[in-house]
């Protein structure tokens, strides 16, 4: 069924939406706004001026002058995987097994017929796209054949239009791939990919570090790539091999012709940006430009890009008619694998925006993330949200907006937010589930967290130097009153402690 939103505009702002009413027309207009989520990669909470971050991001903080601000959202999970699973699925990834970070050769995570966010808005007559990062696995089954078409993928579960990188900027293959082919692939030089072996003695990082134009840390020592040694080994496909410096322009190329092939249509883009994640390669435009190295460079890359989108929609005249979100995929971590100065050159600024962990922990840092959503003329400029709200529930909340319903058995942990998530109501959800690497949960209820008590290492385990938060006793943290995770209150309120972990373990039976 398509939708038709019908939103009357009061004396008072906000606004009031009347879902009742429904026609045929998906010609976007004032009652269907375009919808563009810009989910960036390993972003801090502190990482963007607006939040406190060192490092100028005007674009992005335009979102927040024209928009609203939440300071208490939440990506389910610290890592990239399962975070875009429960984004695009409306479930928890830790429901299914699988999810954690995947190979660059993994099969597709999300299989046709399941309810997805895109799916939804297609069937609200919405055109489609994603274009960047997937990190969701491609194709049926192992081993991928990277020269034909490679599907299922986006297209197959809502998306009308696909430009990806197929896993992450650190993995192979290092190529794009638009719908279900390889871009500037030649026929002659195939691509061959293997995450166990290297083919005929190519060059690795580990063995011809002479090549490299920057060193890896950890991990990320196998085939190279522009002079960068990734993880997982590739060979061939030499015309279609990206250029990292390039990336960024080329998704905002993407996304801007997305745009404007669909003016006249209501579209949704899923623009998933590489930045600010590993390898930080920023373009020379802006290598140098922070004093902080590549990764405060690749931060304005990343505001460019912004930038880039809303110079787009102004010169269509779309700005009032388009609903932008901005957010990230987990926690910021400065050393990620390659040595790039980022611990070294970080000065005062603070990625963690005073939270404990980072990127895989369970700690704050690792999921409470920036959410900015901007909707001119309908969100009032420069407010500011703590409404909890969690990236799972775009799901139903822009099914709603939309007039689609949803079944109950589907998309079972998004809950429909849309007015939280557009300033017509303080309140968000109730309670919510944060991940961890190795699938540990913790409880977020009110001001309370719980963390489940769990053997693993305190730190991470390869050399990122960030807290895991895992502790053999059950932990328990007062947020509103200590957002450091500092006083552990699990021995000194046994009851809300008591109260928290059987919540906690009755959501994981759901
Ligand atoms: C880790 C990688 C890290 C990054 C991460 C996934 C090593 C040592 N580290 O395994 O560099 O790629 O996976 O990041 O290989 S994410 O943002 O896509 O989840
Ligand atoms: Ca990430």
């Amino acid at each position: 069924m398509k939708a038709y939103l019908k939103i009357i505009i009061g004396v008072f702002i906000p606004i009031c939406i009347d879902l009742s009413s429904t026609t045929a027309s998906a010609q976007q207009t004032n009652q269907t706004p375009n919808i563009i989520l810009i989910y960036t990669d390993d972003l801090g909470y502190g990482d963007i001026s607006s939040y406190g971050g060192q490092i100028p991001t005007p674009h992005i903080d335009n979102l927040a002058k024209n928009g609203l601000k939440f300071t208490n959202a939440y990506v389910t999970a610290a890592t990239c995987t399962p975070s875009r699973y429960a984004l695009l699925t409306g479930e928890y990834a830790w429901r299914k097994k699988g999810t954690g970070v995947a190979p660059g050769d993994a099969t597709s995570l999300i299989l046709p017929g399941r309810t997805t966010l895109p799916g939804v808005l297609q069937k609200a007559g919405y055109k489609t796209a994603v274009v960047g990062k997937w990190h969701l696995g491609l194709g049926k089954e192992a081993p991928i054949n990277w020269n034909k078409d490679i599907k299922p993928g986006p297209l197959e579960i809502g998306f009308d239009y696909a430009y990806l990188l197929p896993a992450t900027g650190d993995r192979v293959p290092t190529v794009f791939v638009e719908n279900h082919r390889v871009v500037n692939l030649e026929p002659e030089d195939p691509i061959s990919v293997s995450y166990r072996k290297n083919f005929n003695d190519k060059p690795t990082g580990s063995k011809n570090p002479e090549q490299l134009k920057m060193m890896y840390s950890h991990g990320h020592n196998q085939s190279i790539t522009n002079g960068i040694s990734r993880i997982g080994y590739m060979s061939g496909g030499k015309k279609a091999l990206w250029r990292d410096e390039d990336i960024a322009d080329v998704l905002v190329n993407k996304s801007i012709g997305f745009i404007q092939e669909n003016k006249d249509t209501a579209f949704f883009l899923y623009l998933a940006t590489h930045d600010i994640h590993v390898p930080r390669v920023p373009h020379q435009r802006f290598a140098g430009t922070t004093g902080k190295g590549p990764r405060g460079d690749v931060i304005v890359q990343l505001d460019y890009t912004i930038g880039a989108v809303q110079k787009k929609l102004k010169e269509l005249g779309l700005e009032e008619n388009t609903l932008i979100i901005f957010t990230s995929d987990n926690g910021p971590v400065l050393d990620d694998g390659y040595v790039d100065g980022a611990t070294e050159r970080l000065g005062e600024h603070n990625p963690f925006g005073g939270f404990r962990g980072g990127k895989y922990s369970a700690y704050e840092a690792g999921t409470r993330v920036p959410l900015i959503v901007q909707w001119k003329g309908k969100i009032s400029p420069g407010s500011k949200s703590s409404a909890l709200i969690s990236q799972v529930d775009f799901l139903r909340s822009f099914a709603a907006a939309t007039g689609q319903n949803v079944p109950k058995d589907k998309a079972i942990d998004s809950q429909n937010q849309w007015k939280a998530l557009t300033g017509q109501q303080a309140k968000g959800r109730k309670s919510l589930v944060q991940q961890a690497i190795r699938n540990v949960l913790s409880y977020v209820e009110g001001d309370y967290k719980y963390i489940e008590p769990y053997p693993g290492p305190s730190m991470v385990p390869w050399g990122v130097n960030i807290e895991t938060g895992f502790k053999e006793k059950p932990q328990l943290y007062n947020l509103k009153k200590d957002p450091g995770e500092t006083e552990n209150l699990a021995s000194k309120i046994p009851k809300k402690m008591k109260e928290m972990k059987e919540m906690k373990v009755a959501l994981k039976k759901v």
